[in-house]
């Protein structure tokens, strides 16, 4: 039982597999953190370099994304949530066209422990619907991610939507191909890279 074990049950997609290993290397003492980072989002790492190489197809990277889904439900009750006695409202999805769940979810469930109320929309979600969704919540945050080239041009349209219909949540932007250079460009309130930097951010913010 290792952490190259639980990094080999999601390349391989065995989400009890990865499940159990977690559970097991959980109570051998490893801190969730450090198999968060090195096991499960290490292994979609891996996966996705060898998604580029065409070496792993999509039905294979999706069985692994299910097995590190099994193994992040494990996890997160344990990982140490900033207690940052967060208040205020969170709207969060991914950009329209972007179906990349793992990272978003995992953002919106530090929020969440982190004390913030969290309206996750989802993936793929129109433009449309990050508006009705901070107006109808009175958000103060509405948090987008995107992994894509493609879909980081629709976190522009979402700003700009926003703005158009006088709501004052602050839209902040995260996701793989994003930084603080775009977030800037887009006129974005801020940017994360990880689920813990966006914590601090919406704590910064408000
Ligand atoms: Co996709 N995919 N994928 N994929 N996929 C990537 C993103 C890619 C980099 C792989 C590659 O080619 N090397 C590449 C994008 C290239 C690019 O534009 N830069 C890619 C591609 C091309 C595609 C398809 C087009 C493939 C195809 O069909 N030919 C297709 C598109 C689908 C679509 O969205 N329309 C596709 C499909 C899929 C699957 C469905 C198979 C699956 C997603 C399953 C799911 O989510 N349920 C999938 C996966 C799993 C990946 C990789 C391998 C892993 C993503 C992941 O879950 N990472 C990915 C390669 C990679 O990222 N290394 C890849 C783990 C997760 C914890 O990290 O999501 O980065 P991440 O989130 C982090 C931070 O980014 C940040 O915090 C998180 C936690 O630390 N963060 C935020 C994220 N959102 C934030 C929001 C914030 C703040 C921080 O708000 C403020």
């Amino acid at each position: 039982m290792s952490i190259t074990d639980i990094r080999q049950a999601v390349l391989t997609g065995d989400a009890e597999g990865a499940a159990d290993l977690a559970r097991a290397e959980l109570e051998a003492g490893t801190a969730p953190a450090v198999i968060m980072n090195d096991a499960l989002i290490s292994a979609m790492d891996e996966a996705g370099a060898r998604m580029a190489t065409g070496e792993l197809f999509i039905p294979e990277v999706l069985v692994a994304s299910e097995a590190m889904r099994a193994a992040m439900d494990v996890i997160t009750p344990h990982l140490e949530l900033e207690a940052t006695g967060g208040r205020g409202t969170v709207v969060i999805g991914a950009v329209e066209g972007d179906v990349h769940d793992i990272g978003k979810s995992l953002v919106a469930l530090m929020l969440d422990g982190a004390g913030f109320t969290v309206h996750d929309l989802g993936v793929d979600v129109a433009t449309p619907a990050f508006v009705a969704a901070a107006k109808e919540h009175d958000a103060d945050v509405v948090a987008m991610s995107s992994l894509m080239v493609t879909t980081m041009p629709k976190m522009k349209v979402v700003i700009d939507a926003l703005r158009e219909a006088g709501i004052e949540a602050k839209p902040i932007v995260g996701g793989a191909p994003i930084t603080k250079a775009f977030a800037d460009e887009i006129g974005a309130a801020g940017y994360a890279p990880d689920a813990g930097g966006a914590v601090r951010l919406v704590r910064d913010l408000l």
